[in-house]
């Protein structure tokens, strides 16, 4: 495999309005990134992806966007940005934004212009349909609930398309003049620095035409997007556009939320000449999901989580890097979904971290992550900002649950559980700000925040220095960075064991998915301990004995 830049570095995101307020305004901004540069460069993280930042009406926090080629006052100018790209390549950190490209806001000149006159370039912009005012050319559900179809403003003959929000009309990349549009502002900001893209709903972008009803799967009559997503054809003509004409000549690195991509893809996604850098690993966070809504989604279980990442890793190996989560923005924290209830402990917490971030590809840690941040509670739905989290309440009170068990279903998937702010140190509003947070903190900040843990060999923030240390050490690039991952005693159950095999290393992981100890006989002598959670290693000859949420890295 060709070597690339990005490979052996780790990633960290940023959710740049959770992340720390300099002007006590109660909302995180550039310049508190840029304070927190050298902090960054202390955990060891390489590429830092921002969540947007653009000008935006924050419809859904910034991923409606109304002005690509500005920042958001909110959170500082385009001085700020240059600075900051500035700074953090001088501490070797590279910046990657985010590309929403699938849709604007409504509030972007593009769709106002649109809206003036439906007929004019602009309105080629976008997906706008002629309307009877009864009969929508299809039954597709919107990711926020309710159908993708919404009435053009001043035009009640008309309609328009958006697969996200109503202020996030689907820009229409059939038409050539808009991806021209789309390459100039990525080739702009790559021109000014950046290290590249995380590259948003793009999976998106290729709609199944002409439209078409599917079977409607639950009750409003509509289907989820995915089916028609499923059935769409010809991505490629566009993403391998934007490949050669931005990312390529660029070196950009670009990883892909994508989701739904079929198995034979996978190579033209991220194979040697693919569109993409990366993309990420759902697998695991599309455990157990429902058509039917997060009220319906069962707990995964160490044993599915296990099979999630093996299955990935198994789909790639030949041929591309996964960038490997265990949470961001859109999700609950990592810790508190793929735990079992009630066995989150500094030990579990540790071990999930490291089976994570030990398998084959990037490691992106998300902003409280490396401090081992946990959901946080809500008690009514006046407290909940998540436009995802607010459908799925009405959608759970639709299906008969009560208030407070429609509560409990957001305490546990509602995306405010990941954009609760950064916990820094235990004074008030955990250090993110001097004003009153957009989004209230987690009141549990005075036992989990950065200060308590820097310098605390024992704590979860040290554990992850290790690991990013141990992604750099040069003596086991061959296996942590190249290495398949090869599945070791699979069958065992609640144990999660892999091997990392080089050309001339092998490593072996080995997690213990549960409280109770369990034996597991060793394949060959152990030359290296290169990370364990615990104070010990039990072992008699070929047996190693793991604690509950042991967590042993060895060079065997
Ligand atoms: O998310 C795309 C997406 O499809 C899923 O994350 C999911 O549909 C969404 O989170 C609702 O549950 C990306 C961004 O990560 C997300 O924050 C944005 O809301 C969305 O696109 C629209 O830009
Ligand atoms: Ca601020």
């Amino acid at each position: 495999m060709k070597k690339m830049w990005w490979h052996e570095k780790t990633a960290y995101q940023i959710y740049p309005k959770s992340y720390l307020d300099t002007n006590g305004d109660g909302i995180g901004d550039l310049r508190g990134v840029i304070n927190k540069l050298d902090y960054l460069q202390d955990l060891g993280v390489e590429i830092v992806w921002l969540s947007p930042i653009y000008c935006s009406p924050l419809a859904d926090q910034g991923y409606d966007i109304s002005d690509y080629y500005n920042i958001d006052p909110r959170f500082g100018t385009m001085e700020d940005m240059d600075e900051l790209i500035l700074e953090a390549k001088k501490r070797n950190i590279g910046i990657v934004m985010d590309l929403v490209v699938n849709h604007c806001s409504d509030e972007h000149e593009w769709f106002k212009k649109a809206c003036e006159n439906p007929d004019s370039k602009y309105g080629k912009y976008f997906y706008i349909e002629n309307w009877d005012g009864k009969n929508l050319p299809s039954n597709w559900r919107s990711a926020f609930g309710g159908s993708v179809w919404e009435p053009l403003p001043n035009h009640p003959d008309k309609i328009y398309l958006h697969t996200f929000h109503k202020k996030q009309p689907d820009l229409n990349w059939e038409n050539p003049e808009l991806r021209e549009e789309i390459y100039k502002m990525i080739n702009w900001w790559l021109d000014k620095g950046l290290a590249g893209f995380r590259i948003d709903a793009i999976i998106n972008i290729k709609k199944l035409l002409p439209y078409k009803n599917f079977p409607a799967d639950r009750d409003d009559g509509l289907c989820a997007i995915s089916c028609m997503l499923e059935k769409a054809s010809g991505i490629g003509e566009f993403l391998g556009e934007m490949a050669k004409r931005c990312f390529i000549p660029h070196n950009a690195f670009t990883a892909g939320e994508v989701f739904y991509a079929k198995d034979e893809e996978l190579p033209d996604f991220i194979g040697e000449d693919g569109y993409f850098s990366s993309m990420f690993d759902f697998n695991e966070t599309l455990c157990n999901t429902s058509e039917m809504g997060w009220y319906d989604q069962k707990p995964i279980t160490p044993e599915q989580y296990k099979a999630c990442c093996f299955e990935s890793q198994s789909k790639v190996s030949d041929f591309g890097f996964l960038s490997n989560i265990i949470e961001n923005h859109d999700e609950p924290r990592g810790v508190s979904h793929y735990i079992p209830k009630g066995e989150c402990s500094l030990k579990s917490k540790k071990m999930l971290g490291g089976l994570n971030f030990l398998l084959r590809g990037i490691p992106f840690i998300y902003q409280g992550q490396e401090i081992g941040m946990e959901n946080t509670k809500v008690n009514s739905i006046d407290e909940v900002d998540d436009i995802a989290a607010i459908d799925e309440y009405k959608v759970s009170l639709d299906a008969g649950l009560t208030e407070e068990q429609a509560i409990e279903v957001l305490n546990h998937f509602s995306r405010d559980n990941a954009r609760t702010p950064m916990q820094w140190d235990n004074s008030e509003n955990a250090g993110f700000t001097t004003g009153k947070p957009w989004l209230k903190v987690n009141s549990n900040y005075k036992d989990i925040n950065v200060e308590s843990q820097i310098n605390d060999k024992n704590s979860i923030l040290e554990f992850y220095k290790d690991l990013i240390k141990l992604r750099k050490n040069p003596d086991y690039t061959d296996a942590i960075i190249y290495g398949a991952t090869v599945p070791y005693l699979k069958e065992q159950k609640n144990l999660m064991a892999y091997y990392r095999k080089g050309e001339k290393q092998t490593v072996l992981v080995m997690g213990n998915f549960q409280t109770d100890k369990q034996d597991v006989v060793l394949p060959a002598k152990i030359k290296n301990v290169l990370i364990n959670n615990c104070e010990n290693i039990d072992m008699k000859n070929d047996i190693v004995t793991l604690e509950g949420y042991q967590l042993l890295v060895v060079e065997i």
